[in-house]
């Protein structure tokens, strides 16, 4: 591209988003200025279309609310108030102030917390892990969203991507399961819909009545956390109906007799009772899915999201090798295709670097640790935050804030705006945006690599992560080659360019081109698993492994310090009930009876977006959804204020009384600032890891609702 017309350039874009999606974006620029971004037409999964959020990304990019030089505290924590500093000096008080702290306490003192709020190889997830790493510092597990799911894949399939998105076009029977593809993952739902339209039945497994639920032919709508129950139970009706497809199972499955032992006492019946979901229903299902070929399954996120998650999601990733899914073009289930993307994570993170012994600590549980609630060799006494805002979007907020606001607390966040987390700084740096920086995005939704250019000039003095690093990195006195290369050798070196998925493809050809699509079949040809060939140590679909020995670690070893299984983990999938429930802990659902889940925004990415007028106008203020059962029962008309609370915490929002939801569950989307509203979701939220990969338990959260 990048073809002047009448002074208009365009450009090769990516969506630097946390979104499954990573479109490929196309940047209009006129005298310097970002004017348009489009889709990219030529992107057979972007299509052309970007989502409500991204519209007008060029808008964001000039909001007048950004950050644009660095600025230090001059008021009490958390009061906002900042003052304008020159760079030198917001880098010369972070090494002194470090410094000081290193020798007093050595660098663990000082923690990094980061997510994905830029998915860039370069200025994303994993780029300050090398500093951070040869500073010493405690390393932060960043298990936000995803990892109990990883933990469950790798054990099951290994790191395979799985069913290509695009071959659901080929598929006759779909089940989205937890996932509200209409908000979360729209460039794959189009595919859905176009499948639908050839007559493929799409059936939606969701807690409640979502976007994505209503536009199904089919909405199962189990209690939240019992999906493990209504796997098992499939398998059951499967298995003892006659429709397993034996011959794949015996060639390309391990421990198909203990599964189907397993399975005999899951009835249809004992999974009524669990779920909600009555037996007929089950049945129906598993006779449809185990009958109707090619059948996929897309695997959401939000499965995961209860302490049996990781459970539920092993007996989902089992299923299609029990009907021989895997044998069709179409056919298996999808979870994250970035497992066939080869990039060189050792490269980016160098956990070579990690001092033998370094603490880890959870960036779910930020608040518990900077509150001292978990032991720790050496106190955190620096934190350094950016691509995260976990004042929003980490569990137990209420503590987060308390530790934010210690006075003995150095904390550096480094982003596009004052979020919620950054109104707590002491310094804060001014980050640059999507068309101000060279990366390629990662994408956990699709087989292409993504390309982004850097076509206009940060406004004021914002710059790219990696530069910050470059520049403290400097200051410090590292000579590590990851510290001297600029950002383009950064991709020269961060993607294994000879794999054999990268045939033909090189950085140059990304540059004109945008994307590419890797070497992994086609959507039209891609059956990975038609004869077994799964990547784990035994080629084959582990429906039962024995223990961590078994356990095959993935790319992503950093990103996901919580991926241990453990000896103690149970060699069969299975259901494991939520912690909190009217049956594991009747005295605390006494007191709040309700299930609350907290899905993502469709007009917000995470909390990104959610301080744009625009956007809370096309969003919505903080609603809550409640059965008219519910709100009956507590005196609450439609729109009433209503407040929502445990042990936790609390927060508010309007009551809309709907069916969608079943009678005990309630459901607020997530992503509102604190600073704009009264409390927000994860004030209420727990910080207790789930079964596996040490995943989040949002949807396993009891609360009371009352007119507030
Ligand atoms: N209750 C509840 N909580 C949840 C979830 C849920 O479903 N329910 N979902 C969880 C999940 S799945 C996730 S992934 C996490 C997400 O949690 P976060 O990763 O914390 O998500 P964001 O709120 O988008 O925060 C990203 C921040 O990075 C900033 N940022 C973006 N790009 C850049 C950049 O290039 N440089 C710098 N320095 N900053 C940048 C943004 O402005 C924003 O403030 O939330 C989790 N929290
Ligand atoms: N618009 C928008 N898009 C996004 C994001 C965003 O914030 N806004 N965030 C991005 C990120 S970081 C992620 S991880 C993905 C996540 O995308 P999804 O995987 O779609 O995650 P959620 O929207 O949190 O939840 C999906 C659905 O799961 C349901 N659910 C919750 N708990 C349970 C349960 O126990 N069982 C069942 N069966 N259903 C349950 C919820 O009701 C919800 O409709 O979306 C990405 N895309
Ligand atoms: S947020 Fe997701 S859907 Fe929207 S433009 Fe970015 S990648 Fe595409
Ligand atoms: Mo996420």
């Amino acid at each position: 591209m990048n073809t002047p017309v009448d002074s208009v350039q365009t450009f090769h874009g990516g969506c630097p988003h946390d979104c499954p999606d990573t479109c490929s974006m196309e940047f209009k620029v006129r005298d310097g200025r970002l004017i348009e971004v489009k889709g990219n037409p030529e992107h057979p999964m972007t299509r052309g279309g970007l989502c409500v959020k991204l519209k007008d990304y060029e808008k964001r990019h000039y909001h007048p609310d950004r950050l644009l030089y660095p600025m230090k505290r001059v008021g009490p924590k958390g009061s906002k108030q900042f003052e304008r500093i020159t760079w030198d000096e917001a880098l010369d008080t972070i090494v002194n102030r470090w410094q000081g702290l290193i020798a007093e306490y050595g660098p663990q003192a000082i923690m990094p917390a980061s997510y994905l709020g830029n998915q860039g190889l370069v200025h994303g997830l994993n780029g300050g892990d090398a500093f951070f790493n040869r500073l010493g510092a405690t390393v932060c597990e960043r298990t936000f969203c995803g990892e109990g799911s990883c933990t469950a894949w790798l054990l099951t399939v290994g790191p395979t991507a799985g069913v290509d998105p695009e071959s659901f076009i080929h598929a006759k029977y779909i089940v989205i399961w937890a996932c509200n593809s209409v908000s979360t993952n729209l460039h794959h739902w189009h595919i859905v819909k176009e499948a639908q339209k050839k007559g493929a039945r799409v059936v939606v497994v969701d807690s409640y009545a979502s976007r994505t639920a209503k536009e199904a032919d089919w909405h199962i709508a189990p209690r939240p956390g019992t999906d493990g129950a209504l796997a098992m139970a499939m398998m059951h009706v499967i298995i003892n109906e006659g429709l397993v497809d034996q011959d794949y199972v015996d060639h390309y499955t391990v421990g198909y007799r203990e599964l189907a032992e397993r399975a005999n006492t899951c009835t249809p019946a004992w999974a009524e009772k669990i779920t909600g979901i009555p037996a007929e229903d089950i049945r129906r299902f598993a006779r449809e899915y185990a009958t109707t070929p090619p059948a996929a399954i897309r695997l959401g996120v939000a499965l995961e999201r209860s302490y049996g998650g990781s459970q539920a999601i092993r007996a989902v990733t089992c299923l299609p090798a029990l009907i021989g899914a895997w044998r069709h073009v179409g056919g298996g289930v999808l979870q994250f295709p970035v497992w066939e993307h080869p990039y060189r994570f050792d490269v980016i993170s160098r956990p070579d670097l990690i001092p033998e012994g370094t603490q880890v600590v959870n960036i779910l549980q930020l608040g518990r640790a900077l509150l001292g609630e978990i032991a720790l060799k050496t106190p955190i006494k620096s934190l350094m935050i950016w691509n995260t805002n976990p004042v929003t979007q980490s569990p137990e907020t209420d503590k987060i804030i308390a530790g934010l606001q210690r006075e003995d607390l150095f904390t550096i966040v480094a982003d596009h705006f004052i979020s919620d987390t950054a109104a707590y700084a002491d310094l804060v740096l001014p980050a640059a945006m999507g068309a101000e920086m060279e990366d390629m995005i990662l994408s956990w939704g699709h087989l292409y690599l993504t390309y982004n250019t850097k076509c206009i000039e940060p406004p004021g003095e914002a710059i790219p992560n990696n530069e910050i690093f470059r520049r403290l990195a400097k200051r410090l006195g590292f000579e590590e080659d990851n510290f001297k290369w600029s950002d383009s050798e950064c991709l020269e070196h961060y993607v294994a360019w000879d794999a054999p998925a990268c045939e033909g493809i090189d950085l140059n050809y990304l540059r004109e081109h945008g994307f590419a699509r890797l070497k992994v079949g086609t959507k039209d040809d891609r059956a990975p698993h038609k004869a077994g060939n799964f990547p784990t140590p035994t080629g084959k679909c582990m429906f039962y492994v024995e223990g961590a020995k078994n356990f095959v670690a993935g790319p992503f070893r950093q990103m996901y310090e919580g991926f241990q299984p453990g000896e103690d983990l149970d060699p069969l999938p299975g259901y494991v009930p939520n912690r909190e429930s009217a049956d594991t802990n009747p005295a605390l659902a006494a007191q709040y009876p309700l299930n609350i889940i907290s899905p993502k925004s469709h007009g917000f990415l995470n909390s990104c977006y959610a301080n744009v007028a625009e956007k809370i106008k096309g969003q919505g203020e903080q609603f809550v959804l409640i059965n008219p059962a519910d709100a009956d029962m507590r005196g609450i008309q439609e729109s009433a204020k209503v407040r929502v609370f445990n042990g936790r915490g609390a927060f508010e929002g309007e009551a809309r009384i709907t069916r969608d939801v079943n009678p005990g569950v309630v459901v607020a989307t997530l992503g509102y600032w604190r600073q704009l509203n009264n409390g927000t979701v994860n004030c209420i939220s727990a910080a207790e890891f789930g079964d596996m990969g040490h995943s989040t338990t949002f949807s396993d959260n009891l609360v009371q609702v009352e007119l507030g």
